[in-house]
């Protein structure tokens, strides 16, 4: 059921031959815009009619009332709620450890550079409600905002005709124990749209994070410049680095796991043992018969984007894991700390025979918002970074631009832009405030 794909021996590039799955946001954007616009003109009575034509559900209002979160909270399994406790506890403690502290560098005597750390000031996280009901991705967005110092923070999940049209409780829990009390019962492109514009009760925000589908997706897109977003994110992804030491049995394990989430989603194992990679196989198809979710995890394992990869040692496997760039990498190899030290780019990094992925998902304290599809060449996880910006604060004496003033003016001469050597030359021959420092 899932592919094999034998690189012993070759020598090309792994990027032209690994399994990955297209999404194609752009198919999506036109009636996202369509939405988004009209979101943007008439706000909460847009918002209650797509709502209503999406969802099946009729809003009196989109922001639900902050009594019913509480409730939600009072209503939850205990279990559930020490579990998540214990996972926000963990997910703070890793993130707290994120904090920036400002830096000044004195430049030359009077003249200093400061970075100065300011949290964004209103944040938007979407929480999906479709076949993806996580409480866990709302703590994994919630935190590290919190823990930047973010003000202002609102959820939007879409409603659930099962619930009267409130989200589902367990998000609705979740920020109640996070604290957040603004939450609005919108999902899809519109929620992100109600975010951007601001709608109704809905102030706009500066940034919108969280994953959704492809029409969330698609709204991201569109809005970015607008607002920031933390990323695009695609299906889940998980590669598996393994040598002959891997139990097989855990392998096919975490490779379910994942699959589990989406038809698209991806699991690709790397392996130098072709007697891991059949032992791997008739246990997938063991673990595949005995899951409850059969059908998706199936589809997931036989899709074009997952496979079971044939290299020549671990250092091919190295080479290929890294161009692969998958959002969770799990290294069970012989000495995998040393192994997993040589991986360049991955989402997340899981070490050795007691780190599956879904211990990250929830309660390793790690981040599991992550970058997909390859993005992880360039961009890192969901992190306190992710809500802060860094403002350089530039200030100088008298004395010290006087004597940087030359190479001010030259380098302005050189880009024939003398304006810019004029605003300092003023201030060193009689303008305005010369002699002040
Ligand atoms: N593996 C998903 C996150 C998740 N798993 C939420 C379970 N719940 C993407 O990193
Ligand atoms: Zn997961």
């Amino acid at each position: 059921m899932i592919s094999r794909i034998d690189l012993r021996g070759s020598d090309r590039d792994p990027r032209d031959v690994l399994p990955r799955a297209d999404t194609d946001v752009e198919s999506a954007l036109e009636t996202v815009r369509t939405i988004c616009e009209d979101v943007r003109h008439r706000g909460e009575a847009a918002l209650i009619e797509i709502t209503e034509r999406l969802d099946g559900v009729r809003l009196d209002s989109v922001r639900v009332p902050p009594g019913e979160i509480a409730a939600a909270l009072d209503a939850l399994d205990p279990q559930v709620r020490a579990a998540l406790e214990e996972s926000i506890r963990r997910v703070r403690l890793v993130h707290a450890d994120q904090r920036r502290t400002d830096t000044t560098t004195r430049v030359v005597p009077g003249g200093t550079v400061t970075e100065r750390w300011v949290p964004v000031g209103r944040v938007g996280l979407y929480a999906p409600g479709g076949r993806a009901v996580y409480p866990s991705s709302v703590v994994m967005n919630v935190v590290p905002a919190q823990i930047a110092g973010v003000e202002s923070l609102a959820v939007a999940s879409p409603p659930q005709p099962e619930f009267g049209g409130r989200p589902h409780p367990a998000i609705l829990a979740a920020c109640a124990l996070l604290g957040v009390d603004e939450v609005y019962a919108v999902g899809g492109a519109q929620a992100v749209a109600m975010f951007g514009y601001g709608a109704g009760p809905c102030r706009p925000v500066d940034m919108v994070t969280g994953p959704g589908n492809l029409w969330v997706t698609a709204a991201k897109r569109l809005l970015k410049g607008r607002i920031g977003i933390d990323a695009e994110a695609g299906p889940t992804e998980i590669a598996v680095l393994a040598d002959a030491t891997a139990d097989p049995v855990h392998v096919a394990a975490d490779l379910v796991s994942q699959a589990e989430h989406d038809p698209m989603a991806a699991a690709v194992l790397v392996t130098d043992s072709e007697e891991l990679a059949d032992a791997v196989e008739r246990e997938l198809a063991a673990q595949v018969a005995a899951a409850k979710h059969s059908g998706r995890i199936a589809e997931a394992l036989a899709g074009p984007q997952s496979g079971v990869v044939l290299v020549d040692g671990v250092d091919h496997g190295l080479e290929v894991v890294n161009a692969y760039a998958a959002e969770h990498l799990e290294v069970m190899t012989a000495d995998a700390a040393a192994v997993a030290a040589r991986v360049r780019n991955a989402g997340a990094v899981f070490v050795g025979a007691h780190s599956p992925v879904s211990l990250g998902d929830y309660a390793a304290g790690s981040n599991h918002v992550l970058p997909t599809g390859g993005c992880a060449c360039f961009s890192s996880g969901l992190s306190v970074q992710t809500f802060l910006r860094g403002i350089h604060v530039v200030e100088y004496s008298a004395q010290a631009l006087a004597e940087v003033a030359g190479t001010v003016m030259t380098l302005a001469e050189a880009e024939d832009l003398p304006a810019h050597g004029a605003a300092v030359r003023v201030r060193l021959t009689g303008g305005a405030g010369e002699g002040r420092s």
